[in-house]
């Protein structure tokens, strides 16, 4: 981290956690830097005109103004830096971030299901397959539709609020939503994206430090969107397969008996009917 990056944090901007985000950073540094000399520049100058173009120095109005190139050059530079950082920098780096995505046999796929007012997860399970998803099957147990009779279903890993990643490997996530505009930002990763109803948005990033981190929601979706926030949990690889496991085990039997009507539509965690799926045994 250079001495640059001062402003970022003067600023209240969290360390980066993610492979790609330095590159945000410097950006946001040159920019910051940037905007500080325009305003210190354009602030002096107002002082200046303010002073040199008074009442009584100057009775009457002049129509011609300035005559001199140096506001003309003045005016170029400004264009021509942002100009620049635009298209030099900026650019460039949206268009690789939204090209150069990891090869999926390396990377961690995640479906994002959004809803009012939380984050919902879909992972494919020990078999690597997600299982089939339809609107039709969304209920309060099932938040993401999983299709019952799917196969391919049964071991998937449904969670909500929270998400676990491996640390140094990178991270698939498909955004969608059920309801109104979402965005899944995550400020440590310097990652954002919406969720739109209709849409599959993927979006990646490869997190370098172990750490609890905030998703927060980035679109003003409804009046619970001050509430609308997640957790990401970077673990380490044994860590990550730990809670893998684990969370295989808690959904294996949920996910297995869909379609038994529960008395109230309050989803019973206690209540485990008799599954195939549901196996003590560390199978996995
Ligand atoms: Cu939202």
């Amino acid at each position: 981290m250079n001495s640059l990056a001062l402003i970022n944090e003067f600023l209240g901007q969290q360390p980066n956690a993610s492979s790609h985000g330095y590159q945000i950073d410097h950006i946001l540094e040159f920019c910051h830097w940037f905007m500080g000399a325009l305003f210190v520049g354009w602030s002096a100058f107002f002082i200046f005109v303010l002073i040199r173009f008074r009442k009584r120095r100057q009775p009457v109005a002049d129509y011609h103004g300035v005559r001199g190139p140096i506001s003309t050059h003045l005016e170029f530079s400004v264009v021509l830096i942002e100009a620049v950082l635009l298209l030099g920098f900026a650019i460039p780096l949206w268009a690789k971030r939204v090209n150069e995505f990891p090869p999926g046999k390396e990377a961690v796929l995640v479906h994002m299901v959004a809803q009012q007012f939380s984050f919902n997860y879909h992972l494919p399970g020990p078999d690597g397959q997600f299982g089939r998803r339809d609107v039709g099957f969304v209920s309060n147990s099932n938040p993401v539709g999983l299709d019952p009779n799917d196969p391919a279903g049964k071991d998937d890993i449904v969670t909500t609020g929270e998400l676990h990643v491996p640390m140094n490997r990178p991270v698939i996530v498909e955004l969608s939503s059920k309801d109104v505009i979402h965005d899944f930002f995550v400020p440590d990763m310097r990652i954002a994206g919406d969720a739109i109803p209709g849409s599959l948005i993927p979006i990646w990033f490869t997190p370098v430090k172990t750490g609890t981190y905030e998703v927060i929601c980035g679109q003003l979706c409804g009046l619970g969107h001050y509430g609308m926030k997640g957790t990401l949990v970077v673990d380490t690889p044994q860590d990550y397969q730990a809670w893998l496991k684990e969370r295989a085990e808690l959904s294996g039997g949920a996910q297995g008996a869909a379609p038994s009507p529960s008395p109230g539509g309050a989803p019973q965690p206690q209540s485990k009917p008799p599954a195939p799926a549901a196996s003590p045994s560390p199978g996995g």
